[in-house]
Protein backbone atom coordinates (compact mmCIF):
# COMPACT_ATOMS: atom_id res chain seq x y z
CA UNK A 1 0.00 0.00 0.00
CA UNK A 2 2.71 2.29 1.01
CA UNK A 3 5.00 2.14 -2.24
CA UNK A 4 1.17 2.18 -4.19
CA UNK A 5 0.82 5.62 -2.29
CA UNK A 6 4.17 7.18 -2.66
CA UNK A 7 4.11 6.39 -6.78
CA UNK A 8 0.67 7.65 -6.92
CA UNK A 9 1.08 10.50 -5.60
CA UNK A 10 5.08 11.06 -7.19
CA UNK A 11 2.30 10.42 -10.36
CA UNK A 12 0.10 13.32 -9.17
CA UNK A 13 2.94 15.52 -9.18
CA UNK A 14 4.27 15.02 -12.06
CA UNK A 15 0.70 16.20 -14.12
CA UNK A 16 1.17 19.98 -14.95
CA UNK A 17 -1.82 22.07 -14.48
CA UNK A 18 -3.54 22.91 -17.72
CA UNK A 19 -4.12 26.87 -17.98
CA UNK A 20 -7.95 27.66 -17.61
CA UNK A 21 -8.86 30.53 -16.58
CA UNK A 22 -12.47 30.64 -14.36
CA UNK A 23 -13.75 33.69 -13.10
CA UNK A 24 -13.32 33.65 -9.11
CA UNK A 25 -14.72 35.33 -5.96
CA UNK A 26 -18.38 34.49 -7.08
CA UNK A 27 -20.75 33.73 -4.23
CA UNK A 28 -21.15 29.95 -2.71
CA UNK A 29 -23.62 27.88 -3.96
CA UNK A 30 -26.95 28.22 -1.48
CA UNK A 31 -26.94 24.94 -0.62
CA UNK A 32 -23.84 24.89 2.41
CA UNK A 33 -24.97 26.21 5.27
CA UNK A 34 -23.25 28.72 8.12
CA UNK A 35 -23.44 26.03 10.54
CA UNK A 36 -21.87 22.54 10.98
CA UNK A 37 -24.74 21.12 12.33
CA UNK A 38 -28.25 22.66 11.48
CA UNK A 39 -29.96 20.02 13.52
CA UNK A 40 -28.43 20.62 16.81
CA UNK A 41 -31.49 21.44 18.43
CA UNK A 42 -33.54 18.87 17.80
CA UNK A 43 -34.99 16.64 20.00
CA UNK A 44 -34.15 13.29 19.17
CA UNK A 45 -35.82 10.74 20.97
CA UNK A 46 -33.96 7.72 22.50
CA UNK A 47 -32.28 5.49 20.00
CA UNK A 48 -32.72 1.76 19.93
CA UNK A 49 -29.83 -0.44 22.02
CA UNK A 50 -27.28 -2.19 19.69
CA UNK A 51 -28.99 -5.56 21.82
CA UNK A 52 -32.64 -5.14 20.45
CA UNK A 53 -32.50 -4.25 16.23
CA UNK A 54 -35.01 -6.39 14.44
CA UNK A 55 -33.42 -7.49 11.50
CA UNK A 56 -34.30 -5.10 7.60
CA UNK A 57 -32.66 -6.52 4.95
CA UNK A 58 -33.75 -3.89 3.29
CA UNK A 59 -32.27 -0.61 3.53
CA UNK A 60 -34.23 1.24 6.36
CA UNK A 61 -37.16 4.27 5.23
CA UNK A 62 -34.82 7.61 5.57
CA UNK A 63 -37.84 9.59 5.55
CA UNK A 64 -39.13 7.55 8.69
CA UNK A 65 -38.52 9.11 12.27
CA UNK A 66 -37.62 7.32 15.09
CA UNK A 67 -41.46 7.34 16.04
CA UNK A 68 -42.88 5.51 13.27
CA UNK A 69 -44.30 8.35 11.18
CA UNK A 70 -42.63 9.72 7.86
CA UNK A 71 -41.98 13.26 7.16
CA UNK A 72 -44.52 15.12 4.93
CA UNK A 73 -42.54 18.06 4.67
CA UNK A 74 -39.02 19.66 3.54
CA UNK A 75 -38.81 21.70 6.88
CA UNK A 76 -38.63 18.38 8.68
CA UNK A 77 -35.91 17.06 6.76
CA UNK A 78 -33.55 18.82 9.86
CA UNK A 79 -34.77 17.05 12.51
CA UNK A 80 -34.92 13.61 10.46
CA UNK A 81 -31.49 14.12 9.20
CA UNK A 82 -30.53 14.30 13.30
CA UNK A 83 -31.86 11.39 13.88
CA UNK A 84 -29.91 9.66 10.79
CA UNK A 85 -26.70 11.60 12.33
CA UNK A 86 -27.14 10.16 16.07
CA UNK A 87 -28.05 6.83 14.58
CA UNK A 88 -25.15 6.99 12.76
CA UNK A 89 -23.01 8.22 15.31
CA UNK A 90 -23.96 5.51 17.52
CA UNK A 91 -23.87 1.94 15.49
CA UNK A 92 -21.27 3.35 12.86
CA UNK A 93 -18.67 5.86 13.27
CA UNK A 94 -18.68 6.75 17.01
CA UNK A 95 -19.67 10.35 18.19
CA UNK A 96 -18.34 13.43 16.52
CA UNK A 97 -18.21 15.67 19.45
CA UNK A 98 -18.97 19.70 18.75
CA UNK A 99 -16.88 22.44 18.33
CA UNK A 100 -14.67 22.51 21.61
CA UNK A 101 -14.31 25.41 23.87
CA UNK A 102 -11.40 26.92 22.30
CA UNK A 103 -10.17 26.50 18.80
CA UNK A 104 -7.62 29.25 17.54
CA UNK A 105 -5.06 29.09 14.76
CA UNK A 106 -4.20 30.84 12.02
CA UNK A 107 -4.41 31.22 8.11
CA UNK A 108 -1.72 32.04 5.59
CA UNK A 109 -0.99 31.62 1.84
CA UNK A 110 0.91 28.69 3.01
CA UNK A 111 -0.51 26.84 5.64
CA UNK A 112 -3.27 26.79 8.30
CA UNK A 113 -2.39 26.07 11.84
CA UNK A 114 -5.46 24.97 14.30
CA UNK A 115 -5.21 24.61 17.91
CA UNK A 116 -7.68 23.03 20.56
CA UNK A 117 -8.54 23.08 24.10
CA UNK A 118 -11.52 21.16 25.88
CA UNK A 119 -11.50 20.31 28.98
CA UNK A 120 -8.12 21.04 30.41
CA UNK A 121 -6.72 18.86 27.18
CA UNK A 122 -5.06 20.55 24.05
CA UNK A 123 -4.25 19.41 20.94
CA UNK A 124 -2.49 21.14 17.74
CA UNK A 125 -2.50 20.64 13.70
CA UNK A 126 -1.60 21.76 11.02
CA UNK A 127 -2.17 21.54 6.72
CA UNK A 128 -0.38 23.19 4.00
CA UNK A 129 -1.98 25.46 1.66
CA UNK A 130 -1.36 25.97 -2.07
CA UNK A 131 -3.19 28.69 -3.72
CA UNK A 132 -4.33 28.91 -7.30
CA UNK A 133 -3.07 31.86 -9.55
CA UNK A 134 -4.84 34.86 -8.96
CA UNK A 135 -5.42 36.93 -6.22
CA UNK A 136 -8.03 35.55 -3.47
CA UNK A 137 -10.59 34.87 -1.13
CA UNK A 138 -10.23 31.34 -2.60
CA UNK A 139 -12.52 28.61 -1.70
CA UNK A 140 -10.83 25.58 -0.93
CA UNK A 141 -10.72 22.05 -1.26
CA UNK A 142 -9.41 19.78 1.27
CA UNK A 143 -7.42 16.65 -0.52
CA UNK A 144 -6.89 14.13 2.38
CA UNK A 145 -3.75 12.02 1.55
CA UNK A 146 -2.28 13.52 -1.53
CA UNK A 147 -2.97 10.93 -4.02
CA UNK A 148 -6.25 9.79 -6.09
CA UNK A 149 -7.23 13.34 -6.39
CA UNK A 150 -6.59 15.87 -9.00
CA UNK A 151 -4.86 18.26 -7.31
CA UNK A 152 -4.00 20.32 -10.70
CA UNK A 153 -7.31 20.34 -11.96
CA UNK A 154 -8.12 21.75 -8.61
CA UNK A 155 -6.14 24.84 -8.76
CA UNK A 156 -6.66 25.22 -12.15
CA UNK A 157 -9.94 25.51 -11.75
CA UNK A 158 -9.57 28.38 -9.16
CA UNK A 159 -10.02 26.35 -6.27
CA UNK A 160 -7.13 26.27 -3.39
CA UNK A 161 -5.96 22.84 -1.93
CA UNK A 162 -5.50 22.08 1.65
CA UNK A 163 -3.30 19.53 2.26
CA UNK A 164 -4.85 17.53 4.99
CA UNK A 165 -2.71 15.02 7.01
CA UNK A 166 -5.66 12.76 8.85
CA UNK A 167 -2.63 10.96 10.60
CA UNK A 168 -2.34 13.90 12.54
CA UNK A 169 -5.42 13.81 13.57
CA UNK A 170 -6.36 10.20 14.07
CA UNK A 171 -3.16 7.73 13.50
CA UNK A 172 -3.72 4.14 11.71
CA UNK A 173 -2.09 1.60 13.18
CA UNK A 174 -3.32 1.48 16.82
CA UNK A 175 -5.37 -0.60 18.80
CA UNK A 176 -8.58 0.24 19.56
CA UNK A 177 -8.09 1.23 22.97
CA UNK A 178 -4.96 3.31 22.74
CA UNK A 179 -6.43 5.31 19.62
CA UNK A 180 -3.40 8.36 19.12
CA UNK A 181 -3.60 12.02 16.88
CA UNK A 182 -4.78 15.26 18.24
CA UNK A 183 -8.19 14.37 18.18
CA UNK A 184 -7.53 11.18 20.96
CA UNK A 185 -5.22 13.80 22.76
CA UNK A 186 -8.47 16.17 23.28
CA UNK A 187 -11.03 13.02 23.74
CA UNK A 188 -8.53 9.89 25.48
CA UNK A 189 -7.46 7.12 23.21
CA UNK A 190 -9.83 4.66 24.00
CA UNK A 191 -13.01 7.26 22.98
CA UNK A 192 -14.78 4.69 21.08
CA UNK A 193 -15.02 6.89 17.90
CA UNK A 194 -13.29 6.11 14.94
CA UNK A 195 -10.61 7.58 12.49
CA UNK A 196 -13.00 8.34 10.05
CA UNK A 197 -14.78 10.18 12.36
CA UNK A 198 -11.77 11.88 14.08
CA UNK A 199 -10.97 13.11 10.64
CA UNK A 200 -13.95 14.74 10.18
CA UNK A 201 -13.76 16.18 13.27
CA UNK A 202 -10.24 17.73 12.65
CA UNK A 203 -11.75 19.04 9.06
CA UNK A 204 -14.39 20.72 10.70
CA UNK A 205 -11.92 22.27 13.56
CA UNK A 206 -9.89 24.06 10.00
CA UNK A 207 -13.64 25.52 8.76
CA UNK A 208 -13.55 27.01 12.36
CA UNK A 209 -10.44 28.79 12.01
CA UNK A 210 -10.68 29.79 8.57
CA UNK A 211 -14.09 31.17 9.85
CA UNK A 212 -12.41 32.81 12.51
CA UNK A 213 -9.67 34.28 9.90
CA UNK A 214 -9.82 37.90 8.77
CA UNK A 215 -11.38 35.96 5.24
CA UNK A 216 -8.70 37.61 2.70
CA UNK A 217 -7.14 34.09 1.96
CA UNK A 218 -9.64 31.77 2.01
CA UNK A 219 -13.25 31.66 2.31
CA UNK A 220 -15.38 29.63 4.86
CA UNK A 221 -18.10 29.53 2.75
CA UNK A 222 -16.59 27.45 0.14
CA UNK A 223 -15.26 24.52 0.69
CA UNK A 224 -14.53 21.63 -0.45
CA UNK A 225 -13.30 17.61 0.17
CA UNK A 226 -11.48 15.12 -1.37
CA UNK A 227 -9.48 12.03 -1.30
CA UNK A 228 -9.39 7.97 -2.34
CA UNK A 229 -9.50 5.28 -1.18
CA UNK A 230 -9.22 5.14 2.79
CA UNK A 231 -9.15 9.10 2.13
CA UNK A 232 -12.29 8.45 0.27
CA UNK A 233 -14.07 7.13 3.15
CA UNK A 234 -12.73 9.49 5.37
CA UNK A 235 -14.03 12.44 2.34
CA UNK A 236 -17.57 10.84 2.57
CA UNK A 237 -17.54 11.30 6.39
CA UNK A 238 -16.37 14.75 6.55
CA UNK A 239 -18.46 15.93 3.98
CA UNK A 240 -21.77 14.31 5.99
CA UNK A 241 -21.42 15.47 9.16
CA UNK A 242 -20.28 18.82 8.41
CA UNK A 243 -23.15 21.03 6.91
CA UNK A 244 -20.29 23.76 5.71
CA UNK A 245 -18.67 21.41 3.29
CA UNK A 246 -20.20 22.62 0.00
CA UNK A 247 -19.32 20.10 -1.69
CA UNK A 248 -18.20 16.71 -0.85
CA UNK A 249 -16.26 14.62 -3.42
CA UNK A 250 -15.08 10.67 -2.23
CA UNK A 251 -13.25 8.42 -4.50
CA UNK A 252 -13.42 4.97 -4.64
CA UNK A 253 -13.53 4.71 -0.90
CA UNK A 254 -14.72 0.94 -0.53
CA UNK A 255 -16.09 -0.91 2.39
CA UNK A 256 -16.60 1.36 5.74
CA UNK A 257 -17.14 4.10 2.33
CA UNK A 258 -19.91 4.80 0.52
CA UNK A 259 -21.14 1.03 -0.26
CA UNK A 260 -24.63 0.22 1.17
CA UNK A 261 -23.47 -1.80 4.33
CA UNK A 262 -26.18 -4.56 3.53
CA UNK A 263 -24.67 -5.02 -0.25
CA UNK A 264 -21.09 -5.76 0.24
CA UNK A 265 -20.92 -9.37 1.15
CA UNK A 266 -23.08 -10.47 -1.66
CA UNK A 267 -21.07 -8.36 -4.04
CA UNK A 268 -17.78 -10.02 -2.68
CA UNK A 269 -16.55 -6.45 -1.67
CA UNK A 270 -13.94 -6.06 1.19
CA UNK A 271 -15.81 -8.08 3.90
CA UNK A 272 -17.15 -6.08 6.78
CA UNK A 273 -15.22 -7.34 9.61
CA UNK A 274 -12.02 -7.11 7.33
CA UNK A 275 -12.07 -3.22 6.98
CA UNK A 276 -13.59 -2.99 10.51
CA UNK A 277 -10.33 -4.82 11.56
CA UNK A 278 -7.92 -3.06 9.43
CA UNK A 279 -7.96 -0.22 10.76
CA UNK A 280 -10.10 1.21 13.60
CA UNK A 281 -11.92 3.33 10.50
CA UNK A 282 -15.29 2.68 11.53
CA UNK A 283 -16.73 3.50 14.95
CA UNK A 284 -16.07 0.45 18.23
CA UNK A 285 -19.55 0.13 18.25
CA UNK A 286 -19.68 -1.27 14.78
CA UNK A 287 -18.01 -4.47 15.57
CA UNK A 288 -21.45 -6.26 16.67
CA UNK A 289 -22.65 -5.60 12.81
CA UNK A 290 -20.10 -6.92 10.86
CA UNK A 291 -21.66 -10.49 10.51
CA UNK A 292 -25.18 -8.87 10.30
CA UNK A 293 -25.90 -5.40 8.69
CA UNK A 294 -28.98 -6.07 8.19
CA UNK A 295 -29.42 -5.14 12.11
CA UNK A 296 -28.21 -1.89 11.54
CA UNK A 297 -30.70 1.14 12.05
CA UNK A 298 -28.95 2.87 9.38
CA UNK A 299 -27.01 2.52 6.33
CA UNK A 300 -25.13 4.55 3.66
CA UNK A 301 -27.69 5.57 1.44
CA UNK A 302 -28.79 7.66 4.53
CA UNK A 303 -24.97 9.23 4.90
CA UNK A 304 -25.72 10.52 1.03
CA UNK A 305 -28.80 11.63 2.29
CA UNK A 306 -27.00 13.76 5.37
CA UNK A 307 -25.01 15.47 2.66
CA UNK A 308 -28.30 16.65 0.32
CA UNK A 309 -29.21 19.11 -0.84
CA UNK A 310 -25.23 20.12 -0.82
CA UNK A 311 -23.21 19.13 -3.91
CA UNK A 312 -21.97 15.46 -3.86
CA UNK A 313 -19.82 14.46 -6.93
CA UNK A 314 -19.45 10.76 -5.59
CA UNK A 315 -16.21 9.18 -8.19
CA UNK A 316 -15.98 5.12 -8.43
CA UNK A 317 -14.31 2.39 -10.10
CA UNK A 318 -16.78 -0.56 -11.32
CA UNK A 319 -13.33 -2.57 -12.26
CA UNK A 320 -12.32 -3.51 -8.64
CA UNK A 321 -15.31 -5.50 -6.87
CA UNK A 322 -13.37 -5.64 -3.84
CA UNK A 323 -14.47 -1.79 -3.69
CA UNK A 324 -17.85 -2.83 -3.66
CA UNK A 325 -19.11 -0.22 -6.60
CA UNK A 326 -22.11 -1.93 -7.30
CA UNK A 327 -23.29 -1.33 -3.46
CA UNK A 328 -21.94 2.11 -3.83
CA UNK A 329 -24.50 3.20 -6.56
CA UNK A 330 -27.35 1.96 -4.77
CA UNK A 331 -25.86 3.97 -1.68
CA UNK A 332 -25.84 7.10 -4.53
CA UNK A 333 -29.49 6.06 -5.39
CA UNK A 334 -31.06 5.37 -2.29
CA UNK A 335 -29.41 8.98 -1.18
CA UNK A 336 -30.66 10.95 -4.78
CA UNK A 337 -34.08 9.81 -3.49
CA UNK A 338 -33.60 12.10 -0.48
CA UNK A 339 -32.21 15.11 -2.82
CA UNK A 340 -34.82 14.69 -5.15
CA UNK A 341 -37.17 14.99 -2.19
CA UNK A 342 -35.63 17.97 -1.36
CA UNK A 343 -36.01 19.69 -4.69
CA UNK A 344 -32.29 19.14 -5.36
CA UNK A 345 -31.71 16.27 -7.43
CA UNK A 346 -29.22 17.91 -9.33
CA UNK A 347 -27.24 18.45 -6.74
CA UNK A 348 -25.83 14.67 -6.80
CA UNK A 349 -23.24 12.93 -8.88
CA UNK A 350 -22.01 9.60 -9.16
CA UNK A 351 -19.87 8.35 -11.77
CA UNK A 352 -18.18 4.89 -12.31
CA UNK A 353 -18.68 4.64 -15.85
CA UNK A 354 -15.13 5.15 -16.53
CA UNK A 355 -12.48 2.94 -18.84
CA UNK A 356 -9.10 3.34 -16.57
CA UNK A 357 -9.48 0.57 -13.67
CA UNK A 358 -6.21 1.17 -12.08
CA UNK A 359 -7.28 2.20 -7.90
CA UNK A 360 -6.81 5.79 -7.38
CA UNK A 361 -5.03 6.49 -11.11
CA UNK A 362 -4.79 10.62 -11.42
CA UNK A 363 -8.46 9.95 -13.91
CA UNK A 364 -8.29 12.03 -16.80
CA UNK A 365 -11.76 10.71 -16.87
CA UNK A 366 -13.17 12.61 -14.10
CA UNK A 367 -11.28 16.19 -14.80
CA UNK A 368 -13.84 17.64 -16.82
CA UNK A 369 -16.43 17.40 -13.82
CA UNK A 370 -14.93 17.92 -11.28
CA UNK A 371 -14.02 21.20 -12.49
CA UNK A 372 -17.47 21.68 -13.12
CA UNK A 373 -18.03 20.95 -9.62
CA UNK A 374 -16.00 22.96 -8.55
CA UNK A 375 -17.14 25.76 -10.29
CA UNK A 376 -21.19 25.30 -9.59
CA UNK A 377 -20.41 24.68 -5.32
CA UNK A 378 -17.33 27.12 -4.40
CA UNK A 379 -16.78 29.59 -7.15
CA UNK A 380 -21.00 29.93 -7.84
CA UNK A 381 -19.79 30.58 -11.89
CA UNK A 382 -21.68 27.10 -13.46
CA UNK A 383 -24.79 25.43 -12.92
CA UNK A 384 -23.52 21.59 -14.57
CA UNK A 385 -26.85 19.53 -13.71
CA UNK A 386 -25.35 16.21 -11.43
CA UNK A 387 -25.21 12.82 -13.54
CA UNK A 388 -26.24 9.34 -12.14
CA UNK A 389 -23.64 7.74 -14.55
CA UNK A 390 -23.42 3.86 -13.43
CA UNK A 391 -21.29 1.76 -15.18
CA UNK A 392 -23.08 -1.35 -16.46
CA UNK A 393 -19.90 -3.55 -15.15
CA UNK A 394 -21.42 -2.91 -11.69
CA UNK A 395 -24.80 -1.62 -11.14
CA UNK A 396 -26.56 -1.93 -8.51
CA UNK A 397 -30.83 -2.04 -8.57
CA UNK A 398 -32.55 -0.13 -5.77
CA UNK A 399 -35.80 -1.77 -6.61
CA UNK A 400 -34.62 -4.83 -5.14
CA UNK A 401 -33.06 -2.88 -2.11
CA UNK A 402 -36.17 -0.67 -0.52
CA UNK A 403 -39.52 -1.54 0.60
CA UNK A 404 -40.72 2.33 0.61
CA UNK A 405 -41.50 4.67 -1.55
CA UNK A 406 -39.90 8.60 -2.10
CA UNK A 407 -42.91 11.24 -0.68
CA UNK A 408 -43.56 14.34 -1.99
CA UNK A 409 -42.78 16.49 0.41
CA UNK A 410 -44.74 19.68 1.10
CA UNK A 411 -42.95 23.26 1.20
CA UNK A 412 -43.97 23.98 4.84
CA UNK A 413 -41.99 26.52 6.69
CA UNK A 414 -38.27 27.64 6.22
CA UNK A 415 -35.76 25.54 7.90
CA UNK A 416 -35.25 27.18 11.12
CA UNK A 417 -34.00 24.57 14.43
CA UNK A 418 -36.92 24.79 16.33
CA UNK A 419 -34.81 25.11 19.56
CA UNK A 420 -31.79 27.42 20.57
CA UNK A 421 -28.77 25.16 20.09
CA UNK A 422 -27.42 24.56 23.44
CA UNK A 423 -24.19 27.20 24.76
CA UNK A 424 -22.34 24.84 26.09
CA UNK A 425 -21.48 21.75 23.46
CA UNK A 426 -21.82 18.28 25.01
CA UNK A 427 -18.82 16.76 25.21
CA UNK A 428 -17.88 12.93 25.83
CA UNK A 429 -16.12 12.01 29.29
CA UNK A 430 -12.62 11.56 28.96
CA UNK A 431 -11.98 7.53 29.50
CA UNK A 432 -8.40 7.83 29.58
CA UNK A 433 -5.65 10.61 30.67
CA UNK A 434 -3.41 11.22 27.72
C1 LIG B 1 -10.32 1.02 -0.50
O1 LIG B 1 -9.62 1.51 0.61
C2 LIG B 1 -8.66 0.77 1.28
C3 LIG B 1 -9.12 -0.64 1.59
O2 LIG B 1 -10.29 -0.59 2.36
C4 LIG B 1 -8.03 -1.38 2.35
O3 LIG B 1 -8.38 -2.74 2.56
C5 LIG B 1 -6.71 -1.33 1.63
O4 LIG B 1 -5.69 -1.86 2.47
O5 LIG B 1 -6.39 -0.02 1.35
C6 LIG B 1 -7.29 0.69 0.55
C7 LIG B 1 -6.60 2.02 0.36
O6 LIG B 1 -6.72 2.91 1.16
O7 LIG B 1 -5.72 2.06 -0.68
C8 LIG B 1 -4.90 3.19 -0.84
Amino acid sequence: IRSTIVALAVTALAITAAATSIPKAAPAAAAASGVEDEGAGCAVPGLPDAGSLPTNAKLPDPFKKLDGARITTTAEWQCRRAEIKKLAEKFVYGEKPAKPASVTGTVSSTAITVNVTHQGRSAAFSAKVELPSGSGPFPAVVVLGGFGADTAAIKAAGAAVINYDPYAVGKEGTPRNNKQGAFYSVYGSSSTTGLLMAWAWGVSRIIDVIEQSNGTILRADATGVTGCSRFGKGAFVIGAFDQRIALTMPIESGSAGAPIFRGIPGEGAQSLSSAYGEQPWLGDAFGTFTGSPARLPVDTHEMVAMVAPRGLFIMDNPHIVNLGPKSASVAALGGAEVYKALGAGANITYWSDIQDGNHCANRAEWRTPLQQHIQKYLLGTGNAAGAIRISSKAAGNLAEWRDWQTPVLGSGPPSTPPTTPPTTPPTIPPTTPP
